[in-house]
């Protein structure tokens, strides 16, 4: 396909069978801030090459769909200003007019089952808002789990989220919900939400096996592979759910919506914890980073 651009690494790795991890670059370009974001997303992909699989960071950039980015792209998308949030809906816009964007977790998913990679490690996914009873805020990425065949490996979602909610979405739409050596569904920050996932799967072999047989039934749509943060980076949930609601009551007060919504909530969270947030977040996008990859290369066993 003309707007598909795949590294010649990672189209190599493909070819021959080896396990490959998808990236995505919303966390880069508007989820960290320079210089945090290019070293968060370097680390992520020499994670997954020392877990023995090839990272494949997916953008846009300048109209042509990227799985699997050099250096100087990722400094580019970390480094400048205005870079496009793409969900499902930007793609073709951000496309055809030769522009550059980051993709979403849902953008993320519609390119890198393009290209043919089955397992996508991130933080945490977009979801049901809080107030979405009025406000109808429920993030695109839920509606790509619903469609969309690759496995996400997260740290749950945010209580920026309603995760009772988030959940009942997800079941609605079909996507199994899997927790990596956790009965827990996780809360990013914490390792529980109070919330269970579907399925407790002890080992990535186990977590392998589940996606294959999803893959060979030919169903649709994805799968959630919860891993919950390590223990030694988890904040006190008390401190950081009266932060959350801090910065959500901002957010309503300031009229905030829309795609600009989640970044504003991500940078606020960050100054109001005093990076405390950030930390976190990092330590857990690693987290998945070698969990995915452990998982990607069971899948080629
Ligand atoms: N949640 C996080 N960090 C993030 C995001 C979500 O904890 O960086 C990003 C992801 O790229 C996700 C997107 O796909 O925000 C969801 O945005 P929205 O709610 O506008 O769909
Ligand atoms: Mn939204």
């Amino acid at each position: 396909m003309e707007y598909l651009k795949i590294s010649e690494e990672v189209k190599e790795a493909l070819n021959t069978g080896r396990p490959v991890v998808a990236l995505e670059s919303t966390i880069i370009s508007h989820g960290f801030n320079y210089p945090e974001n290019i070293e968060t997303a370097q680390t992520c992909e020499k994670i997954i090459r020392e877990a023995g699989a090839i990272p494949a960071t997916i953008a846009i950039l300048n109209g042509k769909i990227r799985v699997g980015l050099n250096a100087d792209e990722i400094e580019f998308l970390a480094s400048t200003k205005g870079i496009r949030k793409c969900s499902r809906r930007d793609a073709a816009a951000i496309i055809s007019q030769k522009l550059s964007g980051a993709t979403t977790v849902a953008g993320t998913m519609i390119f890198a089952e393009m290209a043919g990679i089955k397992v996508f490690a991130t933080g945490g996914i977009g979801g049901v808002h809080r107030g979405a009873e009025t406000t109808f805020d429920i993030s695109a990425d839920l509606e790509e789990l619903a469609q969309t065949k690759v496995a996400v490996v997260c740290a749950g979602a945010k209580s920026i989220l309603d995760i009772p909610l988030t959940l009942e979405y997800l079941e609605t739409a079909g996507v199994p919900v899997i927790g990596y050596n956790t009965e827990d569904f996780p809360n990013f920050y914490t390792r529980t939400s109070g919330m269970k996932v579907d399925y407790n799967l002890p080992t990535t072999a186990a977590i392998a096996g589940l996606i294959q047989t999803s893959f060979e039934l030919g169903l649709k749509g994805g799968m959630l592979v919860c891993n919950p943060i390590p223990r030694e980076a988890e904040l006190d949930y008390d401190f950081i759910q009266a932060k959350v609601e801090a910065a959500v009551r901002e957010s309503v007060e300031k009229n905030i919506h829309g795609k600009e919504s989640t970044p504003f909530l991500l940078a606020r969270l960050s100054e109001i914890t005093e990076g405390k947030s950030v930390g976190a977040n990092k330590a857990l996008v690693f987290n998945n980073a070698r969990v995915a990859a452990e998982i990607a290369a069971d899948m080629t066993k």
